[in-house]
C-alpha cells in the first residue's frame, strides 16, 4: 500500500504544506497539501519537483575525517575534544557556528543553546544576516520585538499590495498565485512593484516604479512627507499609540520634492501616482524582501516603510500592515530560537541582564553569553584573522553565498580546525573541510520550521536514513554531551519543541510576542499529529488562549511604554558615473533554482528553464562596453571576478546589471558571483549589501564558443568558460575557450570519458572555425559537440531530446551533426513550462495558431497548467507575438 506523510516544503518562506507519497516500489511523488493553510494545494515549480531532487547521487553518506571515512564516535569525539581544547586555551570567543534558516527549530535551538549558554559565547550567527537581520533590526527598532504582524490573507484583502525589493513571481510563487488570483477576483485592487528592474513580477502591476538602486529611502521619506501635506495621517493613532513622530517628520521634510525625485529617478507622474494611491488607500500592504533588506540602508528602508504605516494607522488590521517576506522555510525559526548573533532564545535580547539570567535559569547552563557575539562578515573576517580558530558550518554554503567569497574561502582554509554538516558530499565549502558530518536531508529529517506569517508546520520523514546520516540536532546534542555539558539528553525532536514552547512562556506573560506556551511539554504522539498553527499561542489554563491574535490590533507594541516608534531615517546616494567600477551590480534568484542548486541543480527539469549563469544588461551599456547578445562578459570588482553569458534586455536599467547568486563552481568554471561582491554591511543589522555592488564589466574575448551533450557528467573541462546542467539522460554543456584547439575529437574523449574504439561522427571546418562532432555507442548518442566562431545557434532542448532517443537510422545520426531538427523532428526551443516541459517554440506556434490568453495557450499545450509559475512569462510571450504581429 503506497503510504502518504503530510509535511512542508524545504524551500522557500511561503511554507507550503506537502503530501508526499511513497509507493510500494519506493517510488516517491508529491503533491500540495490541498488543507494546507499556506497554499491549499498550490505548489511551485521547485515543490512540484523535489522528487526528483531527493536521490542519494552525490550524498554524503558517512563521517570524514581528513577526507577519509570514518565512525560517528571518533568524528563526534574529535569535534568535542578539538571545541573544548580551543576553548581552554584561547577562551570561548575562539570557536563560532555558522548555521542556517535552513536548519529545523529543532537543529537550531540545541545550536544555539550549545553556543550562548553552555560554551558561553555569542559566536553563533547564521545565513539570516544574510537574508533577515534588516528586517529584524527594523522591526526591533519600530515594534520593540522582532514581529511580524502580517498574514497572507491581508494580501488578499487588501486594495493596494506594493511589493518592494521582492520579485514574488520567482521567490514567492504560491503567495504571487494567491495575489495574482485575489486581483483576477478582484481588478480594483492596484499592485505597485518597486524594483530597479522590469521582473516577471512588475507584469501583474498596475505602476512599476523603476527606481534608482538603493533609493528607498527617499522614496518612503517622500512618502511620509506627502501623507502630511495630504492629511493622510491619523492623528489620533500617532497621538495614542506611537512616539518619536516629530523626529521623523523633520528629516523626511528636509528632503525637496526635487531632491526626491533625483534620488529616485522615477518621472514625477509616477511618483505623484504612487502617493496619491497610498494615501487615498485604506487597505494597503506593503511587503518587502531582499531588495530591502540586502543593503547598506537596510534597516532604514525596513524603518521608512514601517513609519508610513503607523503615520496612518494602518497596521494590526486585515488587509494592511507592513509585511516582511521571509526567504528561508525556517527564517523564522531561526529567529525564534535566537540564532542571530545579536538576539537571545525565544525573542529575548542577549543586551538585557535580566532575559540573560532568565534564560539562563531556564537552561540551568552554567554561563550564558554576556554580549552579542560577531555577525557573519565580521566571524569570517575573525577567522581570517585567527581570532577564530575553531568553526562547525551547518546547512550553508558560505563559499558560495557570502559577500567576498574568495576571503571567506581563505579565511575556511586557513582556519585550524572547520567541521561541515551537509547533506551533500562536493560543495565548494565541504570540500574545505577537517570533519564531514554527513545530515540528514528532506524527506528524512523530522522537526518543525515557521513560515513568514509565523505558522509552524511539521517537516516529516518519510524515507530511511541513508548510510550514516544523522539528523543535526544528534550531531550537536552529541557533541555538547561529549564536551561534557548537563542539558542535552534530548531522545528526540519533540524533546526539544517542548522545552523551547517551555521556554517561551517562562516569566512570560504577555510581556514577549513570541509565546508558544500552549505547547510546552507536548509529548511525542501529539507532536507527531501537530497540526500546522500560527504563533503566539499561549497557555491560559488548558485552553490554547490567543491563536489567531492579531499582532498590534490592540494598538500595543513591544517597548517599554507600549507605544510603536517612529525612526528619523536618513536617505544617501551613490553616484558611480566617473568610477572606474561604474555599474552597479544586482544579484538575486532565478525561478527553477535554490541558492546555490545542491538540490535544485539535480533536477533536469528544473534547469532547463535557465541553465547558465548569466548578466542582464542594457542594451546601450552593452553597445558601449562592446558585449553582443549571447556573449561572455567579465564581471570584477577590487574582490573578485566571473565570467556569465550576456543577456541584453530592456528590462534591465542603464548602468545597472543582474547576475544570479546561484552558480557555483559545481556547475560553472567561475560564476561564483559573491567573489565579486564587497563585504559592506548596514551598519545597524550587519546584514551584508548584496544588490549594489560596484563592478567593472567587459567582454570577455573568445576563440570558439561550443555546446555539448553528454551521457555521463562531463569532467577535468578545459576551457575559460563553462557552465554545466542536468539535462533528461545525461547533462548539457556550454563553453568557450580562448584558444584554438588543435584537436576537439581529442578534447571530447577526454572531457566525455569517450572509449578508444568508439569513433566521432561529423566534421571539423578549420576556415569557418565550425566542428560537429558526435559519438554514438551502438544506437544510443554518448556525446556531441557543437562548436563556432560565434556563440553556437544550435536547437538545445532538441538536442538534448537526442540523448535519449534511438539512433538506429543513419539519417537521424546526420541531422544531429547538422546541428538543427529534420522535417520531422520539431525544437521545442528553451524550455519555459518547466513541469510539463513545454517550450518557447511550442508557445509561439500556439499563439500563431489564435491562442491569445494564457488560459487558451494552457488547453493548447499544457503550459502553465501544474504549478503556473511560468503563467507570468507566458504572458509576455503572447504579448510580444502580438505586438510583433501588429508592427
Ligand atoms: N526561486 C527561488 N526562490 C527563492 C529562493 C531561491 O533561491 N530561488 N530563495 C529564498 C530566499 S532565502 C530569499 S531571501 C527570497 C528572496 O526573495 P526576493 O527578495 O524576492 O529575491 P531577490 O531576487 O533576491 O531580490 C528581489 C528583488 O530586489 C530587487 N532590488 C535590487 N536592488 C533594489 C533596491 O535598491 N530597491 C528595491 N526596491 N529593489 C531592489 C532586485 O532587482 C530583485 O528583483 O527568495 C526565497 N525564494
Ligand atoms: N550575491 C548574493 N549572495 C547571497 C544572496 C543574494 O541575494 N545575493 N542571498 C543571501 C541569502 S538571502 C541567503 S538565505 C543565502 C543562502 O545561501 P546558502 O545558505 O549558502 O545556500 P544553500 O545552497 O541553501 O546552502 C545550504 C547548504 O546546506 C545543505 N543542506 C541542505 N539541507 C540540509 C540539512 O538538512 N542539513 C544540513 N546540515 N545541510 C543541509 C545544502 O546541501 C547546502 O550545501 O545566500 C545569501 N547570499
Ligand atoms: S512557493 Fe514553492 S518553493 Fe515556496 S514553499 Fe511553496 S512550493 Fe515550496
Ligand atoms: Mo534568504
Amino acid at each position: 500500500m503506497p503510504t502518504e506523510t503530510k509535511t512542508t516544503c524545504p524551500y522557500c518562506g511561503v511554507g507550503c504544506g506537502v503530501i508526499a507519497t511513497v509507493a510500494d516500489d519506493g517510488a516517491v511523488s508529491v503533491k500540495g497539501d490541498p488543507d494546507h493553510p499556506a497554499n491549499f494545494g498550490r505548489l511551485c515549480s521547485k515543490g512540484s519537483a523535489l522528487a526528483e531532487t531527493i536521490d542519494l547521487d552525490g550524498r554524503l553518506l558517512y563521517p570524514e575525517i581528513a577526507g577519509q571515512r570514518t565512525d560517528w564516535d571518533t568524528a563526534l569525539d574529535l569535534v568535542a575534544d578539538r571545541f573544548s581544547k580551543t576553548i581552554a586555551e584561547h577562551g570561548p570567543d575562539s570557536v563560532a557556528f555558522y548555521v542556517s534558516g535552513q536548519l529545523l527549530t529543532e537543529d537550531y535551538y540545541v545550536a544555539n543553546k550549545l553556543m550562548k549558554g553552555f560554551i558561553g559565547s555569542g559566536n553563533i550567527d547564521t545565513n539570516s544576516r544574510l537574508c533577515m537581520s534588516s528586517s529584524v533590526a527594523g522591526h526591533r527598532r519600530a515594534f520593540g520585538a522582532d514581529t511580524v504582524p502580517g498574514v497572507y490573507e491581508d494580501l488578499e484583502l487588501a486594495d493596494l499590495v506594493i511589493l518592494t525589493g521582492a520579485n514574488l513571481a520567482w521567490c514567492h510563487p504560491v503567495i504571487y498565485q494567491r495575489l495574482a488570483a485575489a486581483k483576477a477576483a478582484r481588478p480594483g485592487m492596484k499592485i505597485v512593484v518597486v524594483d530597479p528592474r522590469r521582473t516577471m513580477t512588475s507584469d501583474i502591476a498596475d505602476l512599476h516604479l523603476a527606481i534608482r538602486p538603493d533609493s528607498d529611502v527617499a522614496l518612503f521619506m517622500g512618502l511620509f512627507a506627502h501623507l502630511i501635506s495630504a492629511g493622510a495621517i491619523d492623528q489620533n493613532y500617532v497621538a495614542q499609540h506611537t512616539s518619536g513622530f516629530s523626529e521623523a517628520f523633520a528629516t523626511a521634510t528636509m528632503l525637496s520634492s526635487n531632491d526626491i525625485l533625483e534620488q529616485t529617478g522615477l518621472p514625477a507622474m509616477q511618483l505623484r501616482e504612487f502617493y496619491r494611491l497610498f494615501a487615498a488607500t485604506e487597505k494597503v500592504v506593503t511587503c518587502y524582501s531582499q531588495g530591502v533588506n540586502q543593503s547598506s540602508s537596510g534597516t532604514d528602508k525596513v524603518n521608512a516603510i514601517i513609519n508610513c504605516h503607523l503615520a496612518t494607522g494602518r497596521i494590526g488590521r486585515p488587509g494592511m500592515g507592513p509585511f516582511s517576506l521571509t526567504g528561508q522555510p525556517n527564517a523564522m525559526g531561526g529567529r525564534e530560537v535566537g540564532g542571530l548573533a545579536n538576539m537571545l532564545a525565544a525573542h529575548m535580547a542577549i543586551e538585557n541582564a535580566d532575559d540573560r539570567g532568565r534564560v539562563q535559569r531556564f537552561w540551568g547552563s552554567p554561563t550564558i553569553a554576556s554580549k552579542p557575539g560577531l555577525k557573519a562578515v565580521d566571524m569570517f573576517k575573525a577567522v581570517a584573522d585567527g581570532g577564530i580558530k575553531a568553526l562547525w558550518i551547518m546547512a550553508t554554503n558560505p563559499v558560495v553565498s557570502m559577500p567576498d567569497a574568495d576571503a571567506v574561502e581563505a579565511a575556511i582554509k586557513s582556519c585550524p580546525f572547520v567541521v561541515v554538516s551537509d547533506v551533500l558530499r562536493d560543495t565548494d565549502t565541504t570540500r574545505h573541510a577537517d570533519v564531514l558530518l554527513p545530515s540528514l536531508g528532506w524527506g528524512e529529517k523530522n522537526g518543525t520550521v515557521t513560515n513568514s506569517e509565523r505558522r509552524i508546520s511539521r517537516q516529516r520523514a518519510f524515507l530511511d536514513f541513508p548510510g550514516d546520516a544523522r539528523a543535526d540536532w544528534w550531531q550537536l546534542t552529541e557533541v555538547g554531551r561529549r564536551m561534557g555539558f548537563d542539558g542535552f539528553g534530548y531522545a528526540s525532536p519533540a524533546d526539544i519543541f517542548a522545552e523551547h514552547a517551555a521556554l517561551s512562556a517562562f516569566e512570560n506573560n504577555g510581556s514577549r510576542d513570541f509565546d508558544i506556551g500552549a505547547y510546552a511539554g507536548i509529548d511525542e504522539e501529539a507532536y507527531n499529529l501537530l497540526s500546522p498553527f500560527q504563533w503566539p499561542a499561549a497557555r491560559v489554563g488548558t485552553l490554547i488562549s490567543d491563536s489567531g491574535k492579531r499582532f498590534f490590533a490592540d494598538g500595543r507594541f513591544y517597548h517599554p511604554d507600549g507605544r510603536g516608534r517612529f525612526t528619523a531615517v536618513e536617505a544617501t546616494i551613490c553616484d558611480r558615473t566617473n568610477c572606474e567600477y561604474r555599474f552597479t551590480l544586482n544579484t538575486g534568484r532565478i525561478r527553477d533554482q535554490w541558492h546555490t542548486m545542491t538540490r535544485t541543480g539535480k533536477s533536469a527539469r528544473l534547469s532547463s528553464h535557465i541553465a547558465e549563469p548569466f548578466a542582464e544588461l542594457h542594451p546601450r551599456d552593452a553597445i558601449e562596453i562592446g558585449v553582443g547578445n549571447a556573449t561572455l562578459v567579465e564581471i570584477e570588482s577590487p574582490h573578485g571576478k566571473a565570467i556569465v553569458r550576456a543577456l541584453i534586455t530592456e528590462r534591465q536599467a542603464r548602468g545597472s546589471i543582474f547576475v544570479p547568486m546561484h552558480w557555483n563552481d559545481q556547475f560553472a568554471a567561475k560564476a561564483r558571483i559573491d567573489a565579486v561582491v564587497a563585504p559592506i554591511v548596514d551598519p545597524v543589522s550587519g546584514q551584508p549589501a548584496l544588490k549594489n555592488v560596484a563592478v567593472a564589466a567587459t567582454p570577455l574575448a573568445v576563440a570558439s564558443y561550443g555546446f555539448a551533450v553528454s551521457a555521463t557528467r562531463p569532467e577535468g573541462l578545459d576551457a575559460c568558460y563553462w557552465a554545466l546542467a542536468k539535462a533528461a539522460g545525461g547533462w548539457r554543456l556550454e563553453i568557450a575557450v580562448d584558444q584554438q584547439v588543435d584537436d576537439w575529437s581529442l578534447w571530447c574523449r577526454r572531457t566525455f570519458a569517450i572509449p578508444e574504439e568508439i569513433e566521432p561522427l561529423g566534421y571539423v571546418d578549420r576556415q569557418s572555425g565550425d566542428v560537429r562532432l558526435a559519438f554514438f555507442e551502438c544506437d544510443r548518442l554518448l556525446a556531441a559537440l557543437f562548436i563556432a566562431r560565434q556563440p553556437v545557434a544550435v536547437a538545445r532542448n532538441w538536442a538534448i531530446a537526442q540523448l535519449v532517443a534511438s539512433h538506429d537510422q543513419p539519417r537521424k545520426r546526420f541531422a544531429l551533426v547538422a546541428g538543427r531538427p529534420g522535417a520531422d523532428m520539431a525544437d521545442p526551443g528553451a524550455t519555459v513550462c518547466s513541469c510539463l516541459g513545454v517550450g518557447v517554440n511550442q508557445i509561439i506556434a500556439a499563439v500563431r495558431g489564435g491562442c491569445h490568453s494564457v488560459e487558451a495557450i494552457g488547453s493548447q499545450t499544457k503550459a502553465g497548467t501544474n504549478c503556473g509559475s511560468c503563467r507570468a512569462e507566458i504572458r509576455g510571450i503572447i504579448d510580444g507575438c502580438l505586438a510583433a504581429a501588429a508592427q
